[in-house]
């Protein structure tokens, strides 16, 4: 018996989102596989839910398509305004209830079912399990080109400066969180860039949920959102952000951090959302 199953041999319901932001051309495949795979591989309750937004190509029409493919397992939720992968996920994330545990992964296949499927199998080792790219025992099928991977590594440098976390990965694409986590975390995501995810675990981290990095296996995709210098940008700006909101300065800060943020995500043309809840 895996650690995840339960004496009759059930593994735990998942709701798994995949954000998917012009996706049309990637995001065909990934549904298929992950149908396919979990429909016959998983002995349990599994639905995929894409959050898409803003598209402007036909991401829908393929969502779509495989949904008449796959009627128990695909649905979707869509958005009008450009509310950004962070802010799909939080959109997402509000589904908590429908099971046990929620999770996210992206629309180009880096992370394959076979590989979500593993991480589900350590869901019970903390209230958070995400794959990582950075561990000994991580295996790299086709690495990211390497100018990403050196911007990859100064943000994480900023990361741990910032946020002492210890965490070798915060930005690889599979997570899968406790239903409670997800619950307790709900007022208090904010960032709707790709910095999303350094905001929910540090959260999670600050409330006293346990997180726990797994080795994972990936094949970096052509077709990515990332544009270098302006994504890096915005999530620099979020994540000082983040810290600003949960230090002693936020509260006389606050008058000046709103229209500053408000006004710099604007000119960088990155998704924005007020923390009320802070
Ligand atoms: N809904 C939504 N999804 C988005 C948005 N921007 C990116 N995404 C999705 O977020 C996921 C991550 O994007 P990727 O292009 O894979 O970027 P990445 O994983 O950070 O970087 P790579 O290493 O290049 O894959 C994909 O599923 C995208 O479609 C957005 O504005 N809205
Ligand atoms: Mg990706």
């Amino acid at each position: 018996m895996n650690n995840q199953e339960t004496k009759d041999g059930r593994e735990p319901s998942v709701l798994l989102l995949i954000p998917a932001y012009n996706e049309e051309k990637r995001i065909g495949p990934v549904l298929d596989r992950y149908a396919v795979y979990f429909r016959e591989c998983y002995k349990g309750k599994f639905v995929l839910v894409v959050v898409l937004n803003d598209c402007r190509d036909n991401t829908l029409g393929v969502v779509l398509a495989a949904m008449e493919k796959y009627s128990q397992t695909i649905r979707y939720l869509k958005f009008d305004e450009a509310i950004g992968k962070g802010g799909a996920l939080i959109e997402g994330l509000k589904l908590y209830q429908e099971a046990e545990y929620i999770g996210y992964v992206d629309a180009d296949g880096a992370t394959s079912p076979e590989a979500y499927h593993d991480l589900i199998r350590h869901c019970r080792e903390a209230d958070c399990v995400f794959g990582s790219r950075w561990l000994p025992d991580s295996v790299i099928h086709h690495a990211q080109e390497s100018k990403r991977q050196f911007a990859s590594r100064c943000f994480h440098i900023i990361v741990q400066s910032l946020f002492w976390m210890n965490i070798k990965d915060t930005q690889c694409g599979a997570k899968l969180i406790h239903r409670k986590a997800a619950e307790a975390v709900q007022n208090h995501l904010m960032i709707a860039d790709m910095a999303f995810d350094i905001n929910l675990l540090y959260v999670l981290k600050r409330k006293g949920f346990t997180l726990k990095e797994i080795p994972t296996e990936w094949t970096d995709q052509i077709g990515t959102k990332v544009v270098l210098g302006r994504t890096s940008l915005t999530m620099l700006l979020s994540v000082i952000r983040l810290r600003i909101i949960y230090s002693p300065f936020y509260k006389p800060l606050k008058p000046l951090l709103r229209p500053i943020s408000a006004y710099l995500y604007k000119k960088l043309a990155a998704p924005y959302r007020k923390c009320d809840q802070t």
